[in-house]
Order: C-alpha cells, then structure tokens, then sequence
C-alpha cells in the first residue's frame, strides 16, 4: 500500500490522541477497555473534526486547478461546510456553500448558530436552499458551481461530505497507519474501531487501510444517514477507488464492509431519547462532548454493543470521536435542562 506518493497539504496539528475513558469503562461494566481517539482535536482551524484529514489530500488538487474557488454542499448545520470554509480561508480562497434542509428543526437560532455561524464568520458565501437530506451528487451543488463560473470565478467542487471526490478516501487510509503507529507504542493492538457513517468516505478510508493488516472487518460502521443502503453503495464505490489508488493489491470482500443501520433513528439530524442519553453519557463520565447528528450516534450504538455482548471480554475498542460538537448550538432546546 503506498500513501505517500499523494501530496498532502497540512491542515491538522499532527497525529492525534488516543485516550483511555476509565470512567466510560467502568460504568460499561469494566470488561470492554474503551479509548477514543480525537479527531475532533485535530486542528486549530474552525475547531477542527475529520474533514480536514480528508482536505489535506484534497487541498494540492485544488490549488493546482487554479481555482480561486471552494464549492461545497451540506446541511445548515453541516460540520463538512464549516471545514471547507475554513480550509478556503486559510488558503486565501474564497468559498461557496450550499445548505440544504436536511433536518427539520425547532430552535428558532438554528441556522444563525454553531457551525453555519462559524461558517459565516470566516467569509464563506453560505447559502440556505430547501431540499432535503440526500447525500449524493445534488442539482444545488451543481448550480452553485455554474454560479461562480457565471461570475467569472474558477470553482473547485467538493461533494458532500469530501467523499465522492477522488481523493476522498486517502485521509483516513493515513489514520489508519497513525493508529498502527501508535498502537506499536501503546505495546497492543486495538480489537473494534467505531466510526460513525454517513457520506462514507471516512470509514471507507479507514477499511482500507486496514485492511493492509486484515482487520478491516474490524472497522464496525455506525449508521447516521438513515439510509444505509445508499450509504453502503457510496462506501463500497469509495473502498474500490481508493484500494486502487493506494494499490492495497487486492480487493476487498462484501463482508469486511460493516454498518449497523440501528442506530438512525429516528432520522438523520434527530436525536432519539438513546441518543441524548449517551451524549449525556459522554459528558458526565469523560467530559468528552458528541453531538446529535453523528457522534452521539455512534456513541448510542457503541454503549448498546457493550451492553449486548457484541465485544469479548477483554476487548479494547477504540471510538474514533470524529468532530462536530458546534451543532449542539442548534440544539438547544432539547439539552437546557442538561
Ligand atoms: C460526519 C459527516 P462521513 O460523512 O465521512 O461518513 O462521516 C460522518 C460524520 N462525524 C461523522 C461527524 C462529526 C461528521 O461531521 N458530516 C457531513 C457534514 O456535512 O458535516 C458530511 C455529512
């Protein structure tokens, strides 16, 4: 596998953290060792999260595009949005985004708080539309190119989430060779990787990079979209093109591809009561804050695996905590009593 002989244009501070959460693990019943690590402590840049380990194998193709442009899609709340944003502020671009109405919402500030707020503040043109949740290549991303080139302006496009995009995958292959690193370290090799899914290109980078050690079956995806079936097509077109551009050498089976679709509900962007649970769960026991849209999600679903068995004893699974604490701004209403 060779990753390397892609340009990367650093966004993040470097390697990140891996924690162990005592606490976590001991009021899981204290047989399954959980660790985090922190992707959502990436980056100075706009508070960070997994987009920019994507960004950063992204960033020389646009610039050698000449674009002068950032053409983006997301929801109004869209973490992905606030990185690209950031990403173009910090290149000297400029930016357009596009945020759908992905979820349907009740706090009157939410879409003038937490990441279309930061969005804002760092100069991008955001621009609010009515369709609905769908992440695959959308008409209003479309426009919105034709829309700088109408202005005289050199767009490059990022889809949804950095995923589709060819070089979507390579980031979070790296993330996976950072953890081989650490965990040579550490002296042991981590069991289960939990990564919330949604768009794909973050857990498909991480079953490929993986897989160089057969472990990608390992990689046990949490679904957020609420459709997992298109999640899981968009995850298997991304494993494929970025097993060939890192030449992994061999192709990888339908059954080392893992996502659990029982933890969306009740639908992309709306907490259940389990989710806020764990996100409470999460903060009185680590501090470690997730948010409703994805990492709350993904936490839900890794307590529940605790609790039915689904690891072995003596397990250590590793939570890979991808970002996205803004959007609990938008959310406010549901967590005012805590
Ligand atoms: C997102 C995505 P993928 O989209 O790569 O599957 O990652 C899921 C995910 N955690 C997990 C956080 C904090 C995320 O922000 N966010 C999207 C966005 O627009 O913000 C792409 C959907």
């Amino acid at each position: 596998m060779n990753l390397d002989k892609f340009e990367r244009y650093p966004l993040t501070f470097g390697p990140t953290p891996i924690e162990h959460l005592p606490r976590m693990t001991e009021a899981l019943g204290g047989k399954v060792q959980i660790y985090a690590k922190r992707d959502d402590c990436n980056s100075g840049l706009a508070m960070g999260g997994n987009k920019l380990r994507k960004l950063e194998y992204i960033v020389p193709d646009a610039i050698a595009s000449n674009a002068d442009t950032l053409v983006s899609i997301g929801g109004v709340q869209s973490n992905h949005t606030r990185m690209v944003a950031a990403t173009a502020a910090k290149i000297g671009m400029r930016c357009v985004v596009v945020q759908e109405a992905w979820v349907p919402h009740q706090d009157a500030v939410y879409d003038r708080v937490g990441n279309i707020m930061l969005t804002r503040l760092m100069g991008a043109d955001s621009r609010i539309v009515e369709d609905g949740f769908d992440i695959g290549i959308r008409q209003s991303w479309e426009d919105a190119i034709q829309s700088v080139k109408d202005a005289g302006g050199n767009p490059y496009g990022i889809p949804a989430g950095a995923s589709v995009h060819k070089y979507g995958g390579l980031g979070y292959v790296g993330f996976a060779e950072e953890v081989r690193k650490q965990e040579t370290d550490l002296g042991f090799a981590f069991d289960y990787i939990i990564v919330c899914v949604v768009t794909g290109s973050t857990q498909a980078g991480m079953i490929v990079g993986f897989a160089a050690d057969d472990r990608a079956d390992r990689v046990i995806g949490i679904d957020a979209s609420g459709t997992p079936e298109q999640t899981r097509a968009q995850v298997r077109e991304i494993v494929d093109n970025t097993a060939a551009l890192v030449e992994l050498g061999r192709a990888v089976r339908e059954d080392e591809i893992v996502i659990l679709p029982d933890y969306a509900y009740p639908a992309y962007g709306v907490p259940s009561e389990e989710t806020n649970e764990a996100i409470r769960f999460a903060a009185r026991t680590e501090a470690m804050i997730t948010d409703p849209v994805y990492e709350g999600k993904s936490m839900q679903g890794m307590m529940d695996l605790v609790k039915k068995g689904f690891f072995p004893d003596g397990a250590r699974v590793l939570y890979a905590h991808l970002g996205g604490a803004p959007a609990l701004n938008g959310y406010s209403y549901i967590y005012r009593n805590g």
